[in-house]
Protein backbone atom coordinates (compact mmCIF):
# COMPACT_ATOMS: atom_id res chain seq x y z
CA UNK A 1 0.00 0.00 0.00
CA UNK A 2 1.35 3.40 -1.23
CA UNK A 3 1.83 6.24 1.88
CA UNK A 4 2.00 9.37 1.17
CA UNK A 5 3.60 10.60 4.90
CA UNK A 6 6.35 8.25 5.57
CA UNK A 7 7.35 9.19 9.11
CA UNK A 8 6.76 7.50 12.00
CA UNK A 9 8.81 9.53 13.96
CA UNK A 10 8.07 12.67 15.99
CA UNK A 11 10.31 15.50 14.91
CA UNK A 12 11.57 17.99 17.59
CA UNK A 13 9.16 20.51 15.59
CA UNK A 14 5.83 18.32 16.18
CA UNK A 15 7.14 17.51 19.83
CA UNK A 16 7.26 21.53 20.21
CA UNK A 17 3.37 21.94 18.31
CA UNK A 18 2.51 19.22 20.86
CA UNK A 19 3.42 20.50 23.72
CA UNK A 20 2.54 24.10 22.78
CA UNK A 21 -0.88 23.39 21.37
CA UNK A 22 -2.05 19.81 22.12
CA UNK A 23 -2.80 18.56 18.93
CA UNK A 24 -0.66 17.71 15.85
CA UNK A 25 -2.01 17.82 12.23
CA UNK A 26 -0.38 15.19 10.28
CA UNK A 27 -0.94 15.54 6.27
CA UNK A 28 -1.39 13.20 3.72
CA UNK A 29 -0.58 10.34 6.38
CA UNK A 30 -2.87 7.74 4.54
CA UNK A 31 -3.29 7.44 0.95
CA UNK A 32 -6.78 7.68 -0.81
CA UNK A 33 -6.80 3.80 -1.50
CA UNK A 34 -7.26 3.47 1.58
CA UNK A 35 -10.09 6.63 2.54
CA UNK A 36 -11.73 4.68 -0.40
CA UNK A 37 -11.67 1.45 1.37
CA UNK A 38 -12.74 3.00 4.82
CA UNK A 39 -15.74 4.99 2.88
CA UNK A 40 -16.93 1.45 0.82
CA UNK A 41 -16.63 -0.45 4.56
CA UNK A 42 -18.90 2.35 6.09
CA UNK A 43 -20.87 2.57 2.77
CA UNK A 44 -21.54 -1.19 2.84
CA UNK A 45 -22.60 -1.59 6.29
CA UNK A 46 -25.02 1.56 6.29
CA UNK A 47 -26.46 -0.41 3.04
CA UNK A 48 -26.68 -3.87 5.32
CA UNK A 49 -27.39 -2.51 8.77
CA UNK A 50 -29.53 -5.66 10.19
CA UNK A 51 -26.16 -7.83 9.25
CA UNK A 52 -24.85 -5.59 12.38
CA UNK A 53 -27.62 -5.92 15.05
CA UNK A 54 -25.25 -5.06 17.69
CA UNK A 55 -23.69 -1.26 16.40
CA UNK A 56 -25.16 1.46 18.17
CA UNK A 57 -25.23 5.22 17.00
CA UNK A 58 -25.42 7.78 18.99
CA UNK A 59 -27.77 10.51 17.34
CA UNK A 60 -26.37 13.97 17.54
CA UNK A 61 -29.19 16.22 15.48
CA UNK A 62 -31.24 18.42 17.07
CA UNK A 63 -34.46 17.09 18.00
CA UNK A 64 -33.33 13.54 19.17
CA UNK A 65 -29.34 14.50 20.04
CA UNK A 66 -28.00 11.88 22.86
CA UNK A 67 -30.51 9.27 21.65
CA UNK A 68 -28.89 6.05 21.51
CA UNK A 69 -29.76 3.40 19.33
CA UNK A 70 -29.52 -0.05 17.75
CA UNK A 71 -27.86 0.68 13.89
CA UNK A 72 -30.87 -1.14 12.36
CA UNK A 73 -33.51 0.77 14.86
CA UNK A 74 -32.09 4.23 13.41
CA UNK A 75 -34.99 6.27 11.36
CA UNK A 76 -33.51 6.24 7.95
CA UNK A 77 -33.56 10.29 7.80
CA UNK A 78 -31.54 10.24 10.66
CA UNK A 79 -28.55 9.12 8.46
CA UNK A 80 -28.69 12.34 6.56
CA UNK A 81 -27.69 14.40 9.85
CA UNK A 82 -25.21 13.96 12.29
CA UNK A 83 -24.76 10.50 14.14
CA UNK A 84 -21.75 8.86 15.55
CA UNK A 85 -21.79 4.98 14.80
CA UNK A 86 -19.91 3.79 17.39
CA UNK A 87 -16.89 1.18 17.65
CA UNK A 88 -16.56 -0.24 14.11
CA UNK A 89 -13.51 -1.42 14.79
CA UNK A 90 -15.07 -4.27 16.72
CA UNK A 91 -16.42 -5.38 13.64
CA UNK A 92 -14.34 -4.06 10.97
CA UNK A 93 -10.61 -5.43 9.89
CA UNK A 94 -10.30 -2.41 7.72
CA UNK A 95 -11.18 0.09 10.31
CA UNK A 96 -9.28 -1.76 13.12
CA UNK A 97 -6.50 -1.40 10.59
CA UNK A 98 -6.41 1.74 10.50
CA UNK A 99 -6.78 2.76 13.91
CA UNK A 100 -3.71 0.54 13.88
CA UNK A 101 -1.98 1.38 11.39
CA UNK A 102 1.73 0.67 12.13
CA UNK A 103 3.39 4.97 11.53
CA UNK A 104 0.06 5.87 13.73
CA UNK A 105 0.58 3.62 16.96
CA UNK A 106 4.40 4.52 16.46
CA UNK A 107 3.32 8.02 16.84
CA UNK A 108 0.69 7.91 19.26
CA UNK A 109 3.46 5.43 21.24
CA UNK A 110 5.69 8.14 21.46
CA UNK A 111 3.34 10.66 22.97
CA UNK A 112 1.77 8.64 25.07
CA UNK A 113 4.88 7.14 26.30
CA UNK A 114 3.49 3.74 25.60
CA UNK A 115 1.93 1.39 22.98
CA UNK A 116 -1.52 2.95 22.30
CA UNK A 117 -4.99 0.93 22.70
CA UNK A 118 -7.90 1.35 21.34
CA UNK A 119 -10.42 2.17 23.62
CA UNK A 120 -13.68 2.99 21.32
CA UNK A 121 -13.67 4.02 17.39
CA UNK A 122 -16.16 6.35 15.91
CA UNK A 123 -17.45 7.21 12.51
CA UNK A 124 -18.97 10.53 11.65
CA UNK A 125 -20.73 10.78 8.11
CA UNK A 126 -21.66 14.30 8.76
CA UNK A 127 -20.05 16.67 11.07
CA UNK A 128 -20.35 16.01 14.91
CA UNK A 129 -22.02 19.76 15.83
CA UNK A 130 -20.76 18.57 19.26
CA UNK A 131 -20.14 21.15 21.70
CA UNK A 132 -16.83 22.39 23.12
CA UNK A 133 -16.14 19.44 25.35
CA UNK A 134 -13.12 17.62 26.92
CA UNK A 135 -13.30 13.44 26.05
CA UNK A 136 -11.68 12.93 29.31
CA UNK A 137 -15.17 13.70 30.57
CA UNK A 138 -16.04 10.85 28.71
CA UNK A 139 -13.77 8.00 29.32
CA UNK A 140 -11.18 9.56 31.90
CA UNK A 141 -7.68 7.91 31.11
CA UNK A 142 -6.49 5.40 33.77
CA UNK A 143 -3.17 7.20 34.46
CA UNK A 144 -3.72 11.57 34.04
CA UNK A 145 -3.40 13.01 30.50
CA UNK A 146 -2.50 9.51 29.12
CA UNK A 147 -4.97 9.62 26.39
CA UNK A 148 -5.06 10.68 22.66
CA UNK A 149 -8.19 11.12 20.05
CA UNK A 150 -7.07 11.12 16.11
CA UNK A 151 -9.51 11.45 13.55
CA UNK A 152 -8.72 11.05 10.09
CA UNK A 153 -10.49 12.86 7.19
CA UNK A 154 -12.29 10.84 5.00
CA UNK A 155 -13.56 14.10 3.37
CA UNK A 156 -12.57 17.02 2.58
CA UNK A 157 -12.84 19.13 6.01
CA UNK A 158 -13.78 23.18 4.72
CA UNK A 159 -15.69 26.28 6.25
CA UNK A 160 -19.20 24.82 5.20
CA UNK A 161 -19.34 20.97 6.34
CA UNK A 162 -18.96 21.59 10.58
CA UNK A 163 -15.07 21.15 10.27
CA UNK A 164 -13.37 20.45 13.86
CA UNK A 165 -12.54 23.84 16.54
CA UNK A 166 -9.99 23.07 18.86
CA UNK A 167 -7.97 25.48 21.92
CA UNK A 168 -4.67 25.58 21.26
CA UNK A 169 -3.27 25.16 24.94
CA UNK A 170 -6.03 24.05 26.85
CA UNK A 171 -4.52 20.69 27.83
CA UNK A 172 -2.63 22.51 29.95
CA UNK A 173 -5.51 24.25 32.17
CA UNK A 174 -6.24 22.55 34.83
CA UNK A 175 -8.84 19.70 34.31
CA UNK A 176 -12.34 20.47 36.46
CA UNK A 177 -12.66 18.00 39.18
CA UNK A 178 -15.82 17.03 39.91
CA UNK A 179 -17.85 16.06 43.22
CA UNK A 180 -16.81 12.54 43.28
CA UNK A 181 -13.24 13.67 43.11
CA UNK A 182 -12.42 12.69 39.43
CA UNK A 183 -12.62 14.24 35.74
CA UNK A 184 -14.60 11.72 34.65
CA UNK A 185 -17.87 13.72 33.89
CA UNK A 186 -21.13 13.83 36.48
CA UNK A 187 -24.20 14.72 34.20
CA UNK A 188 -26.01 16.06 37.70
CA UNK A 189 -22.87 18.30 38.13
CA UNK A 190 -22.43 19.44 34.56
CA UNK A 191 -23.66 23.42 35.19
CA UNK A 192 -20.63 24.31 37.19
CA UNK A 193 -18.22 22.17 34.94
CA UNK A 194 -19.34 24.28 31.96
CA UNK A 195 -18.68 27.79 33.55
CA UNK A 196 -15.41 26.59 35.28
CA UNK A 197 -14.88 25.31 31.06
CA UNK A 198 -16.07 28.76 29.94
CA UNK A 199 -14.23 31.01 32.64
CA UNK A 200 -10.60 29.25 31.83
CA UNK A 201 -10.89 29.18 28.13
CA UNK A 202 -12.13 32.50 27.67
CA UNK A 203 -8.75 34.20 27.00
CA UNK A 204 -7.82 30.91 24.06
CA UNK A 205 -9.24 31.79 20.64
CA UNK A 206 -9.84 28.82 19.39
CA UNK A 207 -8.50 27.23 15.80
CA UNK A 208 -10.42 25.45 12.65
CA UNK A 209 -9.28 22.17 11.28
CA UNK A 210 -9.18 22.21 7.68
CA UNK A 211 -7.85 19.02 5.97
CA UNK A 212 -8.51 16.95 2.89
CA UNK A 213 -9.02 13.26 2.73
CA UNK A 214 -5.91 11.01 4.37
CA UNK A 215 -4.85 14.00 6.62
CA UNK A 216 -4.75 13.17 10.21
CA UNK A 217 -5.45 15.50 13.36
CA UNK A 218 -4.19 13.79 16.83
CA UNK A 219 -5.22 16.11 19.75
CA UNK A 220 -4.28 15.16 23.70
CA UNK A 221 -7.69 13.88 26.07
CA UNK A 222 -7.64 17.14 27.95
CA UNK A 223 -8.00 19.42 25.07
CA UNK A 224 -11.16 21.33 25.06
CA UNK A 225 -12.43 20.87 21.25
CA UNK A 226 -15.95 20.34 19.26
CA UNK A 227 -17.68 20.53 15.75
CA UNK A 228 -18.46 23.11 14.14
CA UNK A 229 -22.17 24.41 12.73
CA UNK A 230 -22.61 22.65 9.74
CA UNK A 231 -23.71 25.36 7.02
CA UNK A 232 -24.41 23.18 4.11
CA UNK A 233 -26.45 20.16 5.71
CA UNK A 234 -25.74 18.47 2.28
CA UNK A 235 -22.29 18.28 2.51
CA UNK A 236 -21.17 15.04 4.55
CA UNK A 237 -17.34 15.35 6.43
CA UNK A 238 -16.59 11.53 7.21
CA UNK A 239 -14.16 10.98 9.33
CA UNK A 240 -12.78 7.91 11.47
CA UNK A 241 -12.49 9.17 14.99
CA UNK A 242 -10.44 6.95 17.79
CA UNK A 243 -9.51 7.26 21.41
CA UNK A 244 -6.68 5.67 22.56
CA UNK A 245 -5.16 4.82 26.37
CA UNK A 246 -1.98 3.64 27.14
CA UNK A 247 -1.86 -0.20 26.75
CA UNK A 248 0.37 -0.93 29.89
CA UNK A 249 -2.13 1.35 32.19
CA UNK A 250 -5.17 -1.32 31.61
CA UNK A 251 -5.42 -4.83 32.71
CA UNK A 252 -3.20 -7.15 30.36
CA UNK A 253 -6.43 -10.04 30.33
CA UNK A 254 -8.89 -7.04 29.56
CA UNK A 255 -6.62 -6.01 25.92
CA UNK A 256 -5.84 -7.47 23.33
CA UNK A 257 -2.69 -7.22 21.28
CA UNK A 258 -3.58 -6.36 17.22
CA UNK A 259 -0.30 -5.53 15.92
CA UNK A 260 3.65 -4.77 17.04
CA UNK A 261 2.77 -2.03 18.71
CA UNK A 262 -1.14 -1.64 18.87
CA UNK A 263 -3.95 -3.00 20.97
CA UNK A 264 -7.66 -2.89 21.92
CA UNK A 265 -9.90 -2.59 24.87
CA UNK A 266 -11.48 -6.21 25.16
CA UNK A 267 -15.08 -4.78 25.18
CA UNK A 268 -18.52 -5.45 23.69
CA UNK A 269 -20.84 -2.87 21.62
CA UNK A 270 -22.38 -0.43 23.62
CA UNK A 271 -25.54 -1.16 25.23
CA UNK A 272 -28.69 0.37 22.89
CA UNK A 273 -32.62 0.98 23.79
CA UNK A 274 -34.31 -1.67 21.46
O1 LIG B 1 -15.33 15.29 14.58
C1 LIG B 1 -15.85 16.10 15.34
O2 LIG B 1 -16.65 16.94 14.97
C2 LIG B 1 -15.51 16.08 16.80
C3 LIG B 1 -15.34 14.70 17.34
C4 LIG B 1 -15.18 14.73 18.81
O3 LIG B 1 -15.24 15.76 19.42
C5 LIG B 1 -14.91 13.55 19.58
O4 LIG B 1 -15.18 12.45 19.07
O5 LIG B 1 -14.44 13.66 20.72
Amino acid sequence: MMRLFKRSVLTDEHRRVWARDGFLILRAFFDHQTVDAVNSEVAGLLRNREAYPDVSVDVLSDANVGKRMKIMDVPEELFSGPIKINDLFLNSDIVRACTLDERLSTILGALLDGDPMVCNSLNFIYGSTQGAHYDSWFMAPPVKDKMVAVSICLDENADDNGPIFLYPGSHTIPPYVFPHGKIAKLDADLGPALRYVEETSRAIEPVTFYGQPGDVLIWHGQVLHGGSPIKNPSRTRRSLVTHYWRAKDYTSSLRTKISKNGYVMKRAHQEAAH
